[in-house]
């Protein structure tokens, strides 16, 4: 094989006349054009000067083009690194110079802004919009439809996802094209994917759920995505009984739960809804069955790993649980101080090992050492269980991470900027129940004594920095922060002190 990802997942279908995407307003963009599309952008992108192993940033609105763009990178050997449209410059600076982007691909209302603030690096800056028009696509009409995929290793780079880390410096998680290609296969069978399959694709694209659970399960067996761009409630009931399948994360389920409109009849056509990012609560997965008949299949990944358990497609699909290890992926539940094994049936941290799991981290030797161990197992932080049947459990986090609406998000990234402000002696940031997102972010500040911090201003700075799906959506002054005889914060007690915030509104 030239390229493995390119020859499996694009190639068989040059010239295919077969819809691939379907809009919201009914038009469609068949397989072939799609195709054409990558090609062309695939000369885009080598005549800017990049070559294999190079990183293509791509922080776009989802579109038919940003789909292709992900393509092009795959076909030129080029190493895709797509980011959360809801970055901000601050966040975006530090991705692109980690990464030692060549080309950074951005809508056209921030390219002034990356401009001035990259002026003097050696990289290209490319416009795409939600309709996708813009400068790249001002090139691509330029361009021959025919271009050679470049030839690649199966443990080549084919992206890198920066996901948040415990010191609050974002790591890079390098992806090779075995680690996407046997995933979608494997996850392609799992499910029964087939050519007469139509997906609901509600998710973004620049996170593993959307990008490659989705997207690669469908090019691998010729079906085709119904392509909104956001998650929007009217959309999804217009469209379900249209499509066979739908996965999301359990915000869309909660929020589909709470419209009359989902009945039984309206999702009769549906042979499978998929749940994965965050806990689906077995109590929405029991209402779910109730008002539709349809066991919701909840399985379990990671941006280092793609998927690695899953409930059956057959079988009983346990509520409040992930399922059984994929085939090829060995599971392990071990002690969090010694890493050996726990006896069956007890809570301990979850490791994994197979053709899914993660390179390292781009330029992190040690972070990738103290996480992927040298048999290659990888430790996943997530603490789990297998219960008598060999269910998987995820019982809790050996890490402090905050799920919001599938969004991960590190309370340390957010302390740093909250310990900075004035008046502010300590802070402490945690996930408390939402009844729509899940989790949400609560920040807990303690002042310098004889001191009053304005918490406008400090929320006013956390929105220029962060992310609006990072920004602490409270902030609550307290005494002080409970700790050990250790000295470390015990944000368990926060979290139960704080737990009903969000739910009283
Ligand atoms: C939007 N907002 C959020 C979130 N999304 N705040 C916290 N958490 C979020 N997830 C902000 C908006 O900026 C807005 O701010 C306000 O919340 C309300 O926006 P709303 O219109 O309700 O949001 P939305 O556009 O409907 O988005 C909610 C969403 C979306 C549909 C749940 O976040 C989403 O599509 N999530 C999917 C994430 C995902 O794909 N995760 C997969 C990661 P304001 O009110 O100030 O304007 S991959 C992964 O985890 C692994 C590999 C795996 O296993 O899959
Ligand atoms: P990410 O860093 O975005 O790849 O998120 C990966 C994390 O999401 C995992 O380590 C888990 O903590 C969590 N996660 C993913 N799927 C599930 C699930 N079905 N149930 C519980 N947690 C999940």
């Amino acid at each position: 094989m030239i390229n493995p990802l390119y020859d499996r997942l694009f190639r068989p279908h040059e010239g295919k006349t077969t819809p691939f995407l379907r809009f919201l307003d009914g038009t469609e963009m068949r397989y072939q054009d799609f195709l054409s599309l990558v090609s062309r952008l695939a000369h885009v992108l080598t005549e800017k000067g990049l070559v294999p192993g190079d990183r293509v940033a791509v922080q776009v609105h989802k579109s038919a083009q940003a789909l292709a763009l992900y393509g092009a990178a795959v076909k030129a050997g080029l190493v895709f690194l797509p980011l959360n449209t809801a970055y901000t410059a601050h966040e975006i600076t530090y991705f692109v110079e980690d990464s030692g982007a060549r080309l950074l691909v951005c809508d056209s209302a921030d390219i002034k802004t990356y401009q001035s603030i990259f002026s003097d690096h050696d990289m290209e800056m490319l416009s795409l919009d939600a309709d996708g028009s813009g400068t790249l696509m001002d090139q691509v009409s330029l361009m021959d439809a025919d271009f050679h995929p470049v030839p690649r290793d199966k443990e080549d780079l084919v992206a890198i996802l920066y996901t948040s880390g415990t010191t609050g410096r974002s790591k890079g998680a390098m992806l090779t094209q075995n680690n996407l290609l046997s995933n979608a296969l494997s996850l392609a069978e799992a499910w029964r994917f087939t050519d007469q399959d139509v997906l609901l694709h509600a998710l973004p694209i620049f996170h593993t759920h959307g990008l490659f659970v989705a997207t690669n399960i469908v090019l691998a067996t010729s079906g085709s995505i119904l392509f909104l761009p956001k998650f929007d409630l009217d959309a999804i009931m217009t469209l379900i009984p249209k499509a066979t399948t739908m996965m999301g994360v359990p915000t869309f389920y909660t929020r589909m739960l709470e419209d009359q409109r989902l009945t039984q009849e309206m999702t009769a056509h549906i042979r499978l809804f998929v749940s994965g990012s965050a806990p689906l609560l077995a109590e929405s997965h029991r209402q779910f069955s109730a008002r539709t008949g349809h066991a919701i299949l909840e399985r379990y990944g990671m941006t280092e790993t793609n998927m690695n358990t899953s409930n059956p497609y057959d079988g009983e699909r346990r509520p409040g649980t992930v399922g059984f290890p994929l085939p090829g992926v060995e599971l392990k539940i071990t002690d969090p101080e010694q890493g050996t094994m726990m006896p069956q049936g007890e809570v301990g941290q979850i490791e994994l090992r197979g053709p899914n799991v993660f390179k390292g981290y781009w330029q992190m030797p040690e972070k990738t050492a103290t996480e992927l161990r040298p048999d290659g197992f990888f430790i996943t932080g997530d603490l789990g269980r297998i219960d008598a049947d060999g269910y998987l459990h995820i019982v809790g986090r050996n890490k402090d991470l905050i799920i919001s609406g599938g969004y991960n998000i590190y309370p340390k990234e957010i302390e740093l900027i909250l310990d900075d402000q004035p008046g502010v002696l300590e802070s402490a940031v945690l996930g408390v129940p939402h009844p729509d997102l899940g989790e949400t972010v609560l920040g807990v500040i303690v002042a310098v004594p004889g001191q009053t911090p304005d918490l406008d201003h400090i929320a006013a700075t956390a929105a220029s920095a962060l992310a609006r799906f990072k920004q602490p959506r409270k902030l609550i002054l307290i005494d002080e922060l409970p700790r050990n005889t250790m000295g470390k914060v015990q944000k368990n007690i926060l979290r139960e002190r704080y737990k009903d915030v969000f739910l009283d509104d």
